[in-house]
């Protein structure tokens, strides 16, 4: 369990946050035992504000619904009813009931599926534990978010880099928007590089907050990025706007690239993407004769069927206009020295090459997974020291949708056994029914939680986790940047709660590799990762809040590019092996009809909450009490649907229900629906808590044709739905819909 420090102090600790995956750096104070506030950070690069989620920390990590007992389920898979016993119990029964069901259908029968931030605080154990034990079989939300982009970016240059904004002239956001109290330090970096004459590119279909005060503003269509960024290459490779001796020196295939780009002539682009083809021209000419510019990682390009495509051109792009590893552009970072990353913590070496071929999804679609990432193991060493890289946890994945096909059919081979760690699964991929069938067929479940959620109440065993408040750490975000920034526990955890690490090294210990996991504690994790810097964790936290070596730009002179031909990869030799377009190209997803006519969108995040969670968190619900979705006035007065409405939206997979928002800043034919909701208060009423009611998962399909090839990620932007008024009301309790 948790090491207990009886000298917890009541002054001010730095620590970071993970209610979200961005970690921002504050400081928070602690009364009676209980975190009582949250400040500011005294440095004052990191003090612009701070997100409403952030200050309702302390309502959060107190609240009276947050788990504090490992749960066991008595009656049926998602009944919801439960008995209360040890942690000691619980881990004795998992271990137990894993190693028989591991031992009748192989190790490959376990599942482990997490998320962002609670992966980095795991430091690389859960795949250490399922590496060792023999299971390919891990997912992750980074599967359509930033771990995906990470996997791509490998394949052009060997590295995911990290957009320079403290010195840029120029920012293009592909739909990108952060604000205020989203993604709240990007916005603060934005905002201090247009206060330094950096200029802003925003291509969205809507009037994006960012998109408001843009110089430059694209409304593409929803899904085209790709498309639109061949027309950008288009112009800079006509114009000959890119940067000569760097294409000369470190790149291979760009006469194949011109070639292919030459198929996307600026009226074919207007065609595809609605946008003006001089403004196409303009942005491209601004964005590549600019001193410098970044093209900051979107969530964006990482959720449509030509997603592998969109996210190689931002990183070719980025290339041959010279901006990687330049001042003002694109840095790759590489490892810090000071600290292992998870990357060697996880020993991957360990899983053999039997099982590695087991991986789900990696046949048909092996972007992300073990198949292609492996191929750029000799590079990753000669370049980075180490032969893995797992930038952001998302290079050696199984594809989810494969994952949750296999727990529902058993087919490839079953899939017995799901462990879902600080994630809600059931609602965070897409084809929620699929998902609900897969957990159906389960013989054990796990979750580790620190609320009860729909996929928790599927659970055999829920237990209970901590939180940021209550753990020491040091994050560096996943080996994506230098920077290590501390964050010091001030409140004891509940007795009974554990860590994630916690959980896999008690269950290793339990499962016979405990000598893989001689670190008691999570400070003694943190002794060993810092061992390189000489320093301990105690050390470390007395001496700083902040460490990150200087910045060294063109280190590829030195290495070369940790990519097979040591060369930027225009063309890709790693997808050519592996059978695919070694260029990049555009595909139309399956489109809207006379009976689907909306180009549905989802995501756009809701500043009240993080993903799927604080539904339940008053003082953030206030803020947002229904889900909406957002029309034009045009197609609302069309449908005969006024603001606030009830509605219904339809997509051939699946319904949900929301309110309808009438805004102006919409795109004519564009319907945008939230992600995530369900209803906590519905708990006991509805079933999982009325997780079909509302939630995007439903929407969205996951069949072949509206997968990405490569990496088999799902089309979230832009699949045909219609919207349909409701003659009653939908059935939720009155005080939901009056919210
Ligand atoms: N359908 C659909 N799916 C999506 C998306 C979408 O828009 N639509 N978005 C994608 C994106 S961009 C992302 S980043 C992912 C996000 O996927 P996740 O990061 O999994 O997001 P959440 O839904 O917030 O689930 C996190 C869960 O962790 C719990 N939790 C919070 N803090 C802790 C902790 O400290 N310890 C433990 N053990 N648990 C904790 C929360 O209660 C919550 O239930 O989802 C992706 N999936
Ligand atoms: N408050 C809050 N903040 C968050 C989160 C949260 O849940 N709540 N989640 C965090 C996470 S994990 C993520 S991934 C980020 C996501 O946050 P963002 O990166 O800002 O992504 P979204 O909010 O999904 O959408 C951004 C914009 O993309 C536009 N868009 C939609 N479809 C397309 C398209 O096909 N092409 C283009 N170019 N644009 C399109 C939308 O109109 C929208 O304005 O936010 C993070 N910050
Ligand atoms: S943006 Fe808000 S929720 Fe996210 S890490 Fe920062 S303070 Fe926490
Ligand atoms: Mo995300």
């Amino acid at each position: 369990m948790t090491v207990h420090d009886s000298t917890l102090s009541a002054p001010p600790k730095h620590v970071v946050c993970t209610i979200c995956d961005i970690g921002c750096q504050l400081r928070a104070e602690a009364e009676d035992g209980k975190l009582a506030r949250i400040l500011a950070h005294e440095n004052p690069a990191m003090t612009a504000n701070i997100c409403f989620k952030g200050v309702a920390a302390p309502e959060i990590h107190n609240h009276a619904e947050r788990l504090r007992k490992p749960l066991k389920r008595v009656g049926e898979r998602g009944d919801d009813h439960w008995e209360e016993i040890s942690y000691r119990q619980a881990m004795d029964e998992i271990a137990e009931r894993l190693a028989e069901i591991t031992k009748r259908h192989g190790p490959e029968s376990l599942a482990v599926s997490t998320s962002g931030w609670n992966t980095q605080v795991t430091h690389g154990m859960d795949r250490r534990f399922m590496n060792l034990l023999g299971s390919p079989n891990w997912i992750s939300g980074v599967a359509l978010c930033a771990g995906n982009t990470a996997a791509v970016n490998k394949l052009t240059y060997g590295w995911f880099p990290s957009p320079d904004f403290a010195q840029t002239k120029c920012i293009v956001l592909f739909g990108h928007n952060p604000k205020k109290h989203s993604w709240t330090p990007i916005y603060n970096a934005i905002n201090y590089a247009r206060s330094q004459g950096a200029k802003l590119i925003v291509l969205d279909p809507r009037v994006s907050d960012q998109a408001e005060t843009a110089d430059l503003h694209l409304r593409l269509r929803a899904g085209t990025d790709a498309a639109m960024c061949l027309g950008w290459l288009h112009v800079i490779i006509e114009e000959q706007l890119y940067d000569q001796d760097f294409v000369d020196r470190w790149t291979v295939g760009f006469e194949d690239l011109r070639q292919r780009v030459s198929e996307y002539p600026l009226e074919r682009v207007e065609e595809i993407t609605g946008v003006d083809r001089e403004l196409i021209a303009q942005a491209a000419r601004l964005y590549a004769t600019s001193q410098s510019a970044v093209i900051p990682w979107t969530p964006i390009t990482d959720q449509q069927v030509s997603s592998t495509s969109a996210i190689r051109l931002h990183s070719i792009l980025r290339a041959i206009c010279g901006f990687l590893d330049a001042p003002g552009g694109e840095l790759l970072g590489g490892f810090n020295p000071d600290y292992i990353p998870e990357s060697k913590l996880q020993l991957h070496e360990h899983l053999s090459q039997e099982q590695r071929d087991k991986q789900l999804g990696s046949q048909d679609h092996p972007a992300f997974t073990y198949r292609a990432q492996d191929l750029l193991g000799d590079a990753t060493e000669r370049v980075w020291g180490y032969r893995y890289a797992d930038i952001v946890m998302g290079c050696y994945m199984a594809n989810p949708s494969a994952v949750f096909r296999a727990m529902a059919t058993e087919e490839p081979y079953p899939v017995k056994a799901f462990f879902v760690l600080g994630n809600n699964a059931l609602l965070s991929y897409p084809n929620q029914h699929q998902i609900h069938r897969g957990l159906l067929n389960q013989e054990l479940i796990v979750a580790h939680e620190i609320f009860m959620t729909p996929t928790a109440m599927l659970a055999d065993y829920v237990l209970p986790g901590d939180v940021f408040s209550e753990r020491n750490h040091i994050a560096d975000s996943w080996s994506w940047s230098t920077r290590m920034t501390l964050s010091q526990r001030i409140v004891e955890p509940s007795a009974e709660c554990s860590s994630t690490y916690q959980f896999w090294r008690d269950l290793a210990h339990r499962m016979g590799f405990g000598e893989h996991f001689p670190w008691d504690t999570v400070e003694d994790v943190l002794d060993h990762r810092l061992s390189p810097s000489g320093k301990s964790f105690s050390e470390f936290e007395s001496e700083t809040y902040f460490h990150m070596p200087p910045t060294e730009h063109r280190k590829y002179e030195k290495t070369g590019f940790a990519t097979p031909s040591g060369k930027v990869e225009l063309s890709s030799s790693v997808l050519e092996q592996l059978g695919f377009d070694p260029l990049p190209y555009y595909r139309e997803a399956p489109g809207t009809s006379a009976e689907y006519p909306y180009a549905v969108f989802t995501g756009v995040r809701e500043d009240a909450f993080f993903q799927t969670g604080q539904r339940n968190i008053e003082s953030l619900r206030k803020r947002s009490p229904t889900p909406k979705v957002f029309l034009h006035p045009d197609d609302a007065a069309r449908e005969g649907l006024a603001d606030g409405d009830w509605l219904r939206l339809e997509t051939p997979t699946g319904q949900v229900v929301a309110r309808l928002a009438i805004h102006d800043t919409m795109k004519p034919g564009h319907l945008r629906v939230p992600h995530g909701w369900w209803y906590p208060e519905l708990r006991g009423e509805q079933q999982l808590a009325g997780a079909f009611l509302s939630s995007d998962a439903v929407l969205c399909d996951d069949q072949t044709e509206m997968l990405d090839h490569e990496q088999g990620v799902p089309h979230f932007k832009g699949f045909p739905g219609r919207v349909v008024k409701l003659s009653e009301p939908p059935p939720l309790p009155q005080r939901v819909l009056e919210g």
